[in-house]
């Protein structure tokens, strides 16, 4: 069977946020890209994750067309709430402490007006596209192959972006002895659930000696809620009367006596985990997103990532367009993992600060403990939390 050929400038592998930004930025500036996905368009559009968006996203996706549902149906947030058992609740005022504000705006609706926006565009997404590999991506002439529908394609192109997540092929294109890769895995996962029932005004994070929780929401009658769970917990096991039991009794009080039940429309569990590979870019393969980086979801940071190194990225590639000018997509991966490790940073001590972790002592119970305190106390650390959390500039 005839191997059909294709060709294009920049081969994206897979739609997600990264990709589809990434697609939708290039294409306005001229560049022609075609985005490899394995999913449906559906399965694309069903998955339920990130929710909390930074200043720099949203700048982002208002800098290229991209705000005007968000601007209607997303909540501007100025901060979040943390509490901790038996203490005194602290809302991370991001307002107050950096002018700027975030925004509860789901990755679902994100991810379906970059289809949209896409396919107004007449942009090139092959969906259920199979075995995607890639090839010669440290030689001039890189090129993806895939099969889709019965039949075998060659995609050539001048430069590969690998969005394909945590699972995908593009990082492990990248021979392991240059590879870098550094890892925490979490002792407990998240069991996240989706109610048609009014949010709380505000997100809330939570600590308690059963586990952490957290309020979040999706839209006037969507909400969303998390609790800590044991890695080894399976959906079957925890009915919807469980859940809500659990949320409210790790809730402060005066959160819990707000929170309106109801029944769950999606549940699932999601393990936590922080992951770096170094470098990002290998020969003409540029890897953004997931695909090189994880963080647990505590600081609301994964999305935003995958953002920010579109955002570079895209800078690099238009640059080395337009103007034959390498140096930003040379300097891609040095620039996109300093703000990645400041975010993984964050992620981290978010995640020590808010969970019971299975395995600690009295000495980290109180340094923990003393960490929140100094939270309500000192202004130089409510600053710093605010600005990490709102987000550092791109
Ligand atoms: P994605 O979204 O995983 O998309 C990758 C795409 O690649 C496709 N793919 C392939 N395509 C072709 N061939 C292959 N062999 C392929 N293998 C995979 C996949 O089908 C998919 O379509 O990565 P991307 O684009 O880098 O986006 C990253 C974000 O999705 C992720 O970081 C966030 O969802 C993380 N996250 C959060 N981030 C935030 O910024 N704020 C939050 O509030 C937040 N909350 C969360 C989260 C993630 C969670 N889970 C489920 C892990 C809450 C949760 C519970
Ligand atoms: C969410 O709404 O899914 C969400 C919000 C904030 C987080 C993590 C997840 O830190």
């Amino acid at each position: 069977m005839a191997v059909k050929t294709m060709k294009t400038q920049v081969a994206i592998v897979g739609g997600g946020p990264a990709g589809m930004m990434l697609s939708h930025i290039l294409s306005e500036n001229g560049i022609d890209c075609i985005v490899v996905e394995r999913q449906s368009k559906d399965y694309v559009l069903s998955r339920i994750r990130a929710g909390l968006l930074e200043a720099g996203s949203v700048q982002l996706l208002r800098d290229h067309g991209l705000s005007e549902r968000m601007d209607r149906e997303g909540k501007v947030k100025r901060g979040s709430w943390i509490a901790r058992q038996g203490m005194e609740s602290y809302f991370i005022d991001t307002v107050k402490w950096t002018g700027q504000s975030m925004m509860a705006y789901g990755q679902t609706n994100i991810t379906e007006d970059l289809y949209e926006a896409r396919e107004k565009a007449a942009g090139a997404i092959i969906n259920e596209a199979t075995d995607v590999a890639l090839h010669d991506v440290n030689s001039d002439a890189p090129y993806l192959t895939f099969e889709k529908s019965g039949d075998s394609y060659r995609l050539a192109c001048d430069y590969i972006a690998g969005c394909d997540g945590f699972h995908g092929p593009s990082r492990k294109a990248i021979p392991s002895d240059i590879l870098q890769v550094f890892e925490r895995v979490y002792p407990f996962g998240w069991l996240g659930i989706m109610a048609e029932v009014p949010p709380l005004p505000d997100l809330v994070y939570a600590y308690h000696e059963r586990g952490f929780a957290l309020a979040s929401q999706r839209n006037p009658m969507l909400s969303r809620y998390y609790v800590q769970c044991p890695i080894s917990d399976s959906v079957e096991d925890w009915s919807d009367d469980r859940f809500w039991e659990e949320l409210l009794a790790r809730l402060p009080e005066e959160a819990a006596s707000q929170v309106v039940t109801g029944p769950s429309i999606e549940k699932s569990i999601a393990p936590l985990r922080s992951f770096v590979a170094e470098p990002m870019q290998y020969g003409r393969l540029f890897l953004a997103g997931d695909a090189a980086h994880i963080v647990p979801p505590t600081g609301a940071k994964g999305l935003n990532l995958a953002f920010s190194d579109v955002f570079y990225l895209s800078r690099g590639l238009i640059e080395t367009y337009k103007s034959n000018q390498t140096q930003y997509l040379e300097d891609y991966s040095n620039t996109a993992l300093k703000r990645v490790w400041a975010s993984e940073n964050f992620s981290w001590r978010m995640t020590q600060l808010m969970h019971v972790f299975p395995d600690t002592d009295a000495f980290e119970e109180k340094i923990q403990r003393n960490n929140y305190e100094l939270l309500l106390s000192s202004e130089a650390h409510q600053r710093a939390i605010a600005t990490e959390y709102v987000g550092l500039p791109f």
